[in-house]
């Protein structure tokens, strides 16, 4: 195929970043991406990131594929290292902030001097038909509503940045059996496009733990769209600040979600690991 990647991860949270600035669609199918993320047949990672032109007046668009081959609205650990990966493209002439066009709606990361990235995620959606889910009414927020998975009866949250998220608050996060729980949540009648699934565990008001089950990535190291999820299902709980760092099996992230004007700011760190040619 000829096509040059990066290797890119954020708190190991991998992706494969393609160059496709010279057209408006990616130039890999699902199926093709899916190939390139196994961990023993292809390069490895979580998903396949591609950088294409802007659009209504952005700087790029961004688009991501999953490790299953399906499509997600959004990503943060990606758009962090999308940003990175902008930068080192365009070289001296490279901005420390970018527009970028997503399915989610126009996202902003912001290159800081201390080499992380800050990331404008924009505001949380919150009604059961935003997320989308059939659980409660379709126009009222799912705030800690019962969810019944694996005979238990769980009490859950949902929220959208761009992609569903669920949440639910647990004792101690190494406890959960997240290979057979994931699956059940992320395939669950109540959420027809599927969903990520975060057990988060209160540490203390302004420090939280969390593991996660993506949708179309399985168990990860790390979730930065579920960890500003996780922050607001925090707060509509009352049992953490707007500002928290989250901490998961990768790292730790810095989470904000501002009362001024309701968007949540998520900051952490992106590093390109290699490069190749598939
Ligand atoms: O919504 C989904 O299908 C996710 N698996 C997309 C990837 C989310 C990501 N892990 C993040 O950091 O938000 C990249």
């Amino acid at each position: 195929m000829g096509i040059e990647f990066t290797k890119y991860h954020g708190l190991g949270n991998d992706f494969i970043l393609i160059d496709n600035r010279h057209q408006s669609e990616p130039v890999l199918t699902l199926q093709q991406a899916a190939q390139l993320c196994d961990r023993h047949f292809g390069i490895g990672a979580d998903g396949v990131i591609f950088a294409l032109p802007g659009q209504n007046g952005t700087d790029y668009t961004m688009r991501i594929y999953n490790s299953d081959a399906s499509e997600a609205e959004m990503c943060g650990n990606g758009i962090r290292c999308l940003a990175k990966f902008i930068a080192e493209l365009e070289g001296k002439s490279a901005k420390t902030q970018y527009r970028i066009h997503t399915l989610a709606g126009v996202i902003t990361p912001e290159l800081l001097a201390d080499g992380q990235v800050k990331v404008d995620m924009g505001e949380p959606r919150l009604l059961a038909e935003e997320i989308p889910t059939t659980l409660g009414s379709r126009d009222r927020k799912i705030v800690e509503l019962p969810l019944e998975v694996a005979g238990q009866s769980w009490l859950v949250t949902c929220v959208s940045m761009g992609n569903p998220h669920c949440i639910t608050f647990v004792e101690d996060v190494s406890l959960i059996a997240l290979e057979t729980l994931g699956p059940l949540f992320e395939h669950h009648a109540v959420f027809p496009k599927r969903t990520n699934t975060e057990f988060i565990q209160i540490i203390r008001r302004d420090y939280v733990k969390m593991r996660v089950w993506e949708r179309g990535a399985g168990a990860t190291l790390a979730c930065g769209t579920g960890a500003c999820a996780a922050v607001v299902a925090c707060v509509l709980a009352s049992k953490c600040d707007r500002i928290a760092a989250v901490e998961l099996p990768g790292g730790i992230l810095e989470i904000e979600w501002s009362a001024a004007n309701q968007r949540l700011y998520m900051t952490g760190p992106a590093v390109a690991v290699f490069t190749g040619k598939i």
